[in-house]
């Protein structure tokens, strides 16, 4: 077994030791009350879960482990000559706790470099999509076909101790993480590219062979994958791709079913789809203005009259951030870096200066200001990659780290299966009717 997966065991162990006399000591403690508009309202703000990989903060923004996104990119290990956080090891920073050292990232690449042959199969299910179908189907569709290798699934087919659990859930998030690349690439090239496929590169980092198997070999895209699949890669685990994740393995589903079906939440407009929906909005605002740099004035008049057709704006507004997305501002630092003059980021940033007062006007949107969708869609149609129905694949790929390595923690901590009550609106009023006539 490798050193990160005895790592991860002998922290786990101590954890779940933790969790027991914390429950033993305070399992009867109220941590939080459930109004009536919380449950007809998507269940906003209730505390109900614990995820271990992140914690989200209203105006601070995503914390992984402790860290701040600007944390990440200074202390995280890089690549030679990169100056871009590597996700290999924000991946250890989730799974294990701390922070890597470089060699402790190399073994990680090393791994997923080992573990990333796709059976041909995969391939074949992909290749049976009508070439319109959507790059998420797709995706989704060749996640399913990659379940048949689940070593969780075959292991509980033959039966193992709960106890042992997290061990084959571990071996199939390496194996599944090892092997996203390969497979949205794969997608990205037949829609895209005739056909065209690259093989991988076995020396190269996780971030900079994805870039290279969808052909773009150029130093200033590699380190905006690099940043990209970091940034994506969590954001606590209430949001609906890293809570459907949970969900779905609390029934013992394995990792590949269980993040197929986090994949195809995060395939919503409201969710990761909202980094293609931005750009279509962008360029359709550009087409109707007829000029690739709208005015302060043009946007806030288009944005004024997506608001009126009853359309959301994409991009903008939160279920619980109520700041500038830190994912946003670390889009906008790389962009400032790298492609100032770009006039689709200088329309991003333009866009920045006049939507959150609009948005804030309306009096009902309770975050005006970007997420990370707002940005993520500009940056990588500078660098040439202009088909943004692939852009949340992207997004997906970055989310497995931070979902999968919170499935071996569930597992290794011994969640047991979701049930939360539900109740009936008719249920509802009884209990209102009870309760005022009992005061
Ligand atoms: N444009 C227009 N209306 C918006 C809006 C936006 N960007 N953001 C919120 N609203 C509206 C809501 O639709 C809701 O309207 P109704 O009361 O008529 O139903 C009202 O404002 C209140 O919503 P809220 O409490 O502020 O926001 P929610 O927690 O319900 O929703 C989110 C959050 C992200 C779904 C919403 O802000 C939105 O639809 N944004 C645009 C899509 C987007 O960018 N999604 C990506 C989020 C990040 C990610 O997961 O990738």
């Amino acid at each position: 077994m490798g050193y990160i997966k005895d790592l991860f065991k002998e922290k786990a162990v101590e954890q779940s030791k933790d969790v027991k006399s914390l429950l033993e000591q305070h399992g009867d403690k109220k941590i939080d009350e459930v109004t009536l508009s919380q449950i007809y309202s998507g269940m906003r703000g209730i505390t109900g879960l614990v995820t271990e990989t992140s914690l989200l903060d209203a105006n601070d923004g995503i914390r992984f482990r402790g860290y701040s996104i600007p944390q990440l990119r200074e202390k995280l290990p890089k690549a030679d000559n990169g100056s871009e956080p590597l996700p290999e090891g924000l991946f250890h920073l989730m799974l294990i706790g701390e922070l890597p050292s470089q060699q402790d990232v190399e073994h990680i690449s090393a791994t997923w470099a080992r573990r990333s042959h796709v059976p041909n199969y995969v391939f074949n299910v992909i290749e049976s999509f009508p070439a319109t179908a959507h790059p998420m189907t797709q995706f989704t569709a060749a996640l399913l076909a990659l379940q048949t290798e689940s070593k969780f699934a075959k292991a509980y087919k033959e039966g193992i101790s709960k106890k042992d659990h997290w061990a084959y859930v571990y071996e199939d998030t390496m194996t599944l993480i090892a092997r996203l690349p390969r497979v949205a690439a794969y997608i990205y090239r037949r829609k895209y590219k005739n056909g065209d496929h690259i093989q991988p590169d076995g020396m190269l980092d996780w971030s900079a062979n994805f870039a290279h198997m969808l052909g773009y070999d150029n130093d200033g895209f590699r380190e905006l994958m690099r940043l990209y699949l970091t940034i994506h890669a969590d954001h606590e685990g209430g949001n609906v791709s890293a809570h459907t994740t949970h969900l779905v393995g609390s029934a013992l589903s394995d990792p590949y079913l269980a993040f197929a079906a986090g994949m195809t939440g995060l395939a919503g407009p409201l969710h990761g789809l909202a980094n293609q929906e931005v750009i279509r909005w962008i360029e359709n605002m550009c087409e109707e203005l007829n000029t690739n740099m709208p005015s302060e004035e043009q946007i806030g008049e288009y944005i004024k009259k997506t608001l009126s057709e009853g359309k959301v704006v994409p991009g903008y507004g939160h279920a619980v951030l109520r700041q500038t997305d830190p994912r946003f501002v670390a889009q906008m630092e790389f962009a400032k870096r790298h492609c100032p003059d770009d006039p689709t980021i200088q329309t991003v940033w333009n866009i920045y200066k006049v939507a959150p007062s609009i948005l804030e006007a309306t009096g009902k949107i309770k975050n005006p200001w970007p997420n990370v969708d707002a940005h993520s869609g500009a940056l990588l149609k500078h660098y040439g990659l202009v088909e943004e129905e692939f852009y949340t694949v992207l997004f997906g790929v970055a989310r497995s780290l931070g979902v999968l390595a919170s499935l071996c923690w569930d597992r290794a901590l011994g969640m047991p299966l979701e049930r939360p009550k539900s109740v009936t609106t008719a249920w509802v009023k009884r209990f209102i009717k009870e309760s005022e006539s009992v005061a």
